[in-house]
């Protein structure tokens, strides 16, 4: 229920099924459209140079500590051509691919693309620790030649903006951050990339920079339904996030509501009662799944960002 067009369709499909086949007919078709909500994949393929902050990036995407045993390893070099799949903890239907850079399985680029089965990835981030490779662009290259999309990260800016802290005199922090974003744009232009989107991301930091732009571009970029994936599963860094998945609950009450009032509809005597305390049950545990409520997902993010985010926009 993308627009009001597709939410109009549906509702006249319910209200059909409703005078057609009856109360319970139309509870299930919602309960199904709900279901299959939950179940759209979304593959994200992760990729650059070793040591670029892959892992690192997969771990803090989904609010992973480098440090937790459902944590991709960090800081080893690679040695093989494996990629693994790591799941989102509250959403299995998200999962983000840590692949080995180019350079690491020595295929080329359209070789390495078929090696990772580049059919399933709805998007690929580039990652780069300094500036993008002669391997980073062909890449990138190959991506748009196979219909994909491509997003370019420079990792761990949280030690250039340190580092240019301490060594600059009259230190401005926009500056010194549009000064490497421009030097990573013009560096791939020069190499044949048009108009690329370069995020200046802190893996360690993902609630500054530039990591709540990427999470917008992506929301406005891909398709309805892999949107819809997309959105629970973002990290709660920032209020227009939090925002957006209530507004996306709201449809989801929505649902909700209706099927409860239909199953009330029906003569079975308690089915009302017990279908409401399984539904109140489930709803419960999704907005704590979409806002990071429970204790562990509370600390995850405050390891994660070095604060609790989360827990204090709520208190305001
Ligand atoms: N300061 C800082 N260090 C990072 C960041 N991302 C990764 N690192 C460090 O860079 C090293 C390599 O990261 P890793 O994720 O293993 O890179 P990979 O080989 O591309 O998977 C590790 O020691 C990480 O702790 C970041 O955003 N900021
Ligand atoms: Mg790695």
């Amino acid at each position: 229920m993308e627009n009001p067009t597709d939410n109009e369709a549906f509702l006249k499909e319910i209200r059909e099924d409703l005078r057609n086949n009856g109360a319970a007919s139309a509870a299930t078709k919602i309960q199904e459209y709900l279901d299959q909500q939950n179940n759209i994949p979304l593959n994200i393929g992760i990729t650059g140079e070793s040591g670029s902050g892959k892992s690192t990036f997969v771990n803090a995407f989904r609010v992973i500590d480098n440090r937790d045993e459902r944590a991709a390893p960090t800081g080893c070099v690679e040695t093989t051509s494996q990629f693994s799949p790591y799941t989102h903890p509250k959403y299995p239907n998200v999962t983000l691919w840590d692949l080995p850079g180019v350079g690491t399985t020595k295929f080329p680029a359209d070789k390495y693309m078929k090696h990772v089965g580049f059919e399933k990835f709805d998007f690929f981030i580039i990652i780069s620790e300094t500036l993008f490779k002669e391997n980073d662009v062909k890449l990138a290259q190959e991506i748009q030649r196979m219909g994909k999309k491509f997003y370019f990260v420079r990792s761990k800016i949280d030690q250039d903006s340190h580092n240019a802290e301490r060594s600059q005199r009259e230190f401005n922090a926009e500056s010194t951050l549009a000064r490497i974003r421009e030097n990573c744009i013009q560096g791939l232009q020069k190499q044949g990339i048009e108009s690329p989107q370069v995020f200046l991301v802190s893996s360690f930091k993902l609630h500054h920079y530039d990591f709540h732009q990427l999470q917008e571009i992506l929301e406005r970029e891909l398709p309805a339904q892999k949107r819809n994936a997309l959105q629970p599963a973002l990290p709660n860094i920032n209020r227009g996030i939090i925002e957006k998945k209530k507004e996306v609950l709201k449809t989801t009450i929505m649902c909700q509501a209706s099927i409860s009032a239909l199953i009330a509809a029906a003569p079975v005597l308690g089915l009302s009662f017990a279908a409401d305390l399984a539904s109140l049950v489930i709803a419960i545990k999704m907005y704590q799944d979409a806002f990071g409520l429970d204790s562990e997902s509370l600390q995850n993010l405050a390891k994660c960002c070095g604060a609790a985010p989360a827990s204090s926009l709520l208190l305001h």
